[in-house]
């Protein structure tokens, strides 16, 4: 059908067969304009397409990669296990390994169970909570993405309670009449949803990178921890995107709280696909077969990508130091950013955990979803459009969050702050 074609380019072929020529939306570049790259190849910090264009890498498989791309111990793992199989659907000792580190590595895990997403690991962690409880509403938070399963595709509806709302055609409003919407570091807004009806489970990301990266205050976070024991609902931490990001232990180990579940994804499995939800051992002994919670998965815990997560969770426990490495590289790029803002005079605000960092175009500070969705998107895109132009590839999207790997070295991070300075120049000239 396509094999005598021509196209324009690839973006153009992409879309005859794939919706919007992607695999999963923010990578369409819908959000800035333009036709997104196709990638050949990534090694360390940067990415080349299949024009030979390069980039220094920001997005970083969405927080995926800690050690680079194409790391080498992590590629040898990986090629060695293939060499051995790429699935056998039977257990493996290496799940029992990559289990056992991440007990030791995240406090309140004592039981875990292996998932091939995000969106796995966060709609199973509720299914245990709801089971646990013999309650079916949760609470969740404008802002916070969970994955996209049914009962979290909601948007703010009406009413104090603000009751979930589909946020998509194909959702029911079945799936989203359990989950109740309350606000980003704001505890009363909790309260209100957990005394309209008893919660399963409050689920939030500690330190949120789906509205751009906004942190949780630590007030809010022990209040919804006491809020959630208060009301007999049980506290998730969304660690998909934190886990091993912030810390070794994650944002539950920042802040000093132990949740009652915990999903983890992306790093967990090295850039390869793995997720897992965990916590205490009575809770993750209801899953099945141990116990009446089903949730199965073909590829839960294949031997690729445990390979790949032990490598990467093995570096993580030999090297503790690289949380500051990180920190004070991303601090150079938050600084270098600072600088420039200040100059501008520039509506215009960094925020910033560890690793992880947005340019919000807002000289608000960003608490809330509320707040992200007024910074100004339109120079937003135009900025973006100018770094992507100039070589360097942020997340593309004012929602979200650029992640810096043990890769990017001064030069890259000296390059950036260059680029970055000088696009935000042009954009506010
Ligand atoms: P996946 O199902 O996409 O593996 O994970 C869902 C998920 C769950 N929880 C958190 C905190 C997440 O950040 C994610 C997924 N993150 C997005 C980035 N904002 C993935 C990128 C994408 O959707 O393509």
């Amino acid at each position: 059908m396509t094999e005598d074609a021509t196209f324009a380019d690839p973006f153009e072929r992409a879309n005859l067969v794939l919706p919007g020529g992607v695999n999963s939306p923010v990578r369409a570049f819908g959000a800035v304009g333009g036709a997104p790259p196709f990638i050949e190849s990534a090694h360390g910090c940067r990415m080349r397409d299949s024009e030979g264009n390069e980039w220094i890498d920001y997005i970083s498989s969405w927080g995926a990669i800690l050690f680079g791309h194409a790391d080498e111990a992590i590629v040898e793992a990986v090629c060695d296990a293939a060499r051995r199989g790429t699935g056998f659907g039977l257990p493996t000792e290496a799940e029992v390994e990559i289990a056992e580190l991440v007990v030791d590595i995240v406090p309140s895990i004592e039981m875990i169970r292996w998932v091939s997403s995000g969106t796995e690991a966060t709609m199973s962690a509720v299914r245990v909570a709801r089971a646990a409880t013999g309650r079916d509403k949760i609470v969740k938070f404008e802002g916070n993405y969970h994955g996209h399963a049914d009962g979290f595709l909601v948007a703010a509806g009406s009413g104090a309670a603000t009751f979930g709302e589909p946020n998509s055609p194909g959702v029911s409003r079945g799936a989203t009449s359990d989950t109740l919407l309350a606000r980003f570091n704001d505890l009363n807004s909790v309260a209100i949803a957990l005394e309209s009806d008893p919660c399963a489970a409050v689920i939030v990301e500690p330190i949120a990178g789906n509205m751009g990266l906004v942190p949780a205050e630590r007030d809010f976070l022990f209040g919804l921890a006491e809020l959630c024991i208060e009301h007999g609902a049980l506290l998730i931490f969304d660690e998909v995107m934190s886990g091993f990001r912030v810390a070794a232990g994650g944002a539950q180990e920042l802040y000093g709280i132990t949740p009652d579940l915990t999903t983890l994804g992306k790093i967990i499995g090295g850039g390869l696909p793995a997720a897992a939800y965990g916590g205490r051992r009575e809770l993750m002994e209801m899953v099945a077969p141990c116990g009446p919670v089903y949730q199965a998965g073909t590829l839960s815990g294949n031997p690729l990508a445990v390979a790949a997560g032990i490598a990467t969770l093995e570096r993580i426990v030999d090297s503790p130091d690289i949380y500051k490495t990180l920190d004070v590289r991303t601090g150079r790029i938050e600084a270098g950013l600072d600088k420039a803002i200040e100059a501008l005079d520039a509506p215009l605000r960094v925020q910033r955990v560890g690793s992880m960092w947005t340019l919000f175009f807002t000289d608000c500070e960003v608490r809330e979803f509320a707040d992200a969705q007024a910074a100004d998107l339109n120079a937003f895109s135009n900025f973006y459009r100018r770094a992507f132009g100039a070589g360097v590839l942020l997340p593309p999207s004012g929602f979200e969050t650029a992640f810096v790997t043990l890769a990017h070295d001064d030069e890259a991070i000296d390059e950036t702050i260059t680029t970055l300075t000088t696009c935000l120049e042009r954009t506010f000239a």
